[in-house]
């Protein structure tokens, strides 16, 4: 059923519910390739595909995944059904496919009934980023290359807010507190 080829066995399953939401989703994609986390990416639906979705995370487990992110936009229901199968961390990405925006998408997957949690990103790309990140950092816990690597990713990030800021400063005079 995975999608993505990888010599190791996958940690993080990727699912988006339309490979429409495949240009959001492989944000997600990204950060775990530049954190050589290996993972795969699939395509199945909380509503049209309910049996495939099923059947996929109730074997995930079982094949080593650790961590499940899960996509989805309009009445999203894809992460919580999600949720409902497995005991592993499962994170949600509101996708903004619909008329309105990824508001309907965003609250269906945030507001889940107690008893069932699903880690909730902000919409869109910058969800689906945070989702990576935030699988990585799970599995940071008990990892330390990880954990090494996630501490200088934050170094690099701050490293580039400066360098962003001296361009700015210079067209508008450095302050003095920086
Ligand atoms: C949701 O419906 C999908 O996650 C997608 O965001 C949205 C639209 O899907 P398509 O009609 O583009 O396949 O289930």
């Amino acid at each position: 059923m995975a999608t993505k080829k990888q010599s190791k066995r996958p940690l993080v399953g990727i699912v988006m519910g339309s490979d429409s939401d495949h240009p959001i989703m492989a944000e997600a994609a990204k950060v775990l390739e530049d954190f050589g986390v290996p993972h795969e990416v699939l395509v199945a639906s909380a509503h049209r595909s309910p049996a495939r979705t099923q059947k996929y995370v109730r074997q995930a487990g079982k094949r080593g995944i650790q961590v499940l992110i899960a996509g989805a936009g309009g009445a999203a229901h894809l992460a919580g059904v999600i949720a409902a199968e497995t005991i592993s961390p499962v994170i949600g990405v509101p996708i903004d496919s619909s008329a309105l925006k990824g508001l309907d998408s965003l609250l269906s997957t945030a507001q889940m009934p107690g008893g069932i949690p699903v880690a909730t990103m902000a919409i869109g790309k910058a969800g689906a980023k945070n989702a990576g990140l935030l699988a990585v950092q799970i599995l940071a816990i008990r990892n330390s290359a990880l954990s090494k690597k996630l501490q200088q990713f934050k170094k690099d990030q701050a490293s580039a807010v400066e360098k962003k800021s001296r361009k700015v400063e210079k067209q508008h005079g450095k302050i003095t507190s920086s």
